[in-house]
């Protein structure tokens, strides 16, 4: 079989394979070891900031930083994805006192005793003031469909791949974020008047933040723990 045959005879009426383009390669200019521990060393200085200032951020920062997460791969290229920008006080307003009421449920009635205890050393809480100081909210919905009623696959993953990208071009502006997840988010659909095949996915409020922002000091798992080369060895 010749790469251009269709894997299958099952549909003789496939469409045609796409014009194929010569690729090329992303150069670093220094060794892949050395370039990879320049990105750590960027990445590793990233933690979601709940304390923002309120100095302006332009729309065209916003803008790089939606097409850096506009190339994420994705299920069959469906690009499933849309990225909401809110920067109208009036409008961030009501994002935050409807993601407040919500929060408030979670904290006082909804979440488990085992899951207050986890979030109690991080010391998140109902009141979100940052979605009204971050000068931008990026709101991220992932389509159930694409805009022409088309099938989507792997939503989830290519969405979820999405917003690590998008965090990761805030960060690499010099901005912060977090990742805020008012649940049910729902709501969000409804304030920002989004057709019925966008499902509220993230919430990125971006920024720069607060000269006195304080993080908590996490650690995170060292590379042993998160990496495992091969396999164990049999009944070891
Ligand atoms: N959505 C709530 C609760 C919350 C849940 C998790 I999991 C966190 O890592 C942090 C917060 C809130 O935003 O406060």
């Amino acid at each position: 079989m010749t790469s251009h045959q269709a894997p299958s005879d099952r549909f003789a009426d496939l469409p045609p394979l796409l014009p194929q383009v010569p690729f090329r390669a992303y150069e670093p200019g220094r060794s892949p070891e050395e370039a990879a521990r320049d990105f750590f060393g960027v990445m590793d200085r990233r933690r979601s900031v709940r304390m923002f200032s309120d100095r302006p951020v332009s729309r065209e920062t916003v803008e790089w930083i939606c097409r850096a997460g506009g190339t994420a791969p994705s299920g069959a290229h469906k690009q499933p994805w849309r990225f909401v920008c809110v920067n109208d006080p009036a409008l961030k307003r009501e994002i935050r006192l409807a993601a407040e009421a919500e929060e408030r449920e979670f904290y006082e009635r909804r979440a488990s005793r085992r899951w207050l205890e986890d979030l109690a050393p991080l010391g998140t809480d109902p009141d979100k003031p940052f979605l009204e100081t971050a000068p931008w909210l990026i709101i991220v919905f992932a389509l159930a469909k694409t805009d022409d009623g088309g099938m989507v696959y792997y939503r989830e993953e290519s969405v979820g791949i999405a917003c690590g990208m998008l965090i990761s071009a805030i960060h690499h502006a010099g901005l912060v974020t977090l990742t805020h997840t008012p649940s049910p988010m729902k709501f969000l659909a409804q304030v920002l008047r989004r057709p019925e095949h966008e499902r509220p996915f993230l919430l990125l409020p971006v920024g720069y933040p607060a000269p006195d922002a304080t993080v908590p000091d996490l650690e995170r798992k060292p590379l042993e723990e998160i990496m495992v080369v091969n396999r164990p060895d049999p009944g070891g």
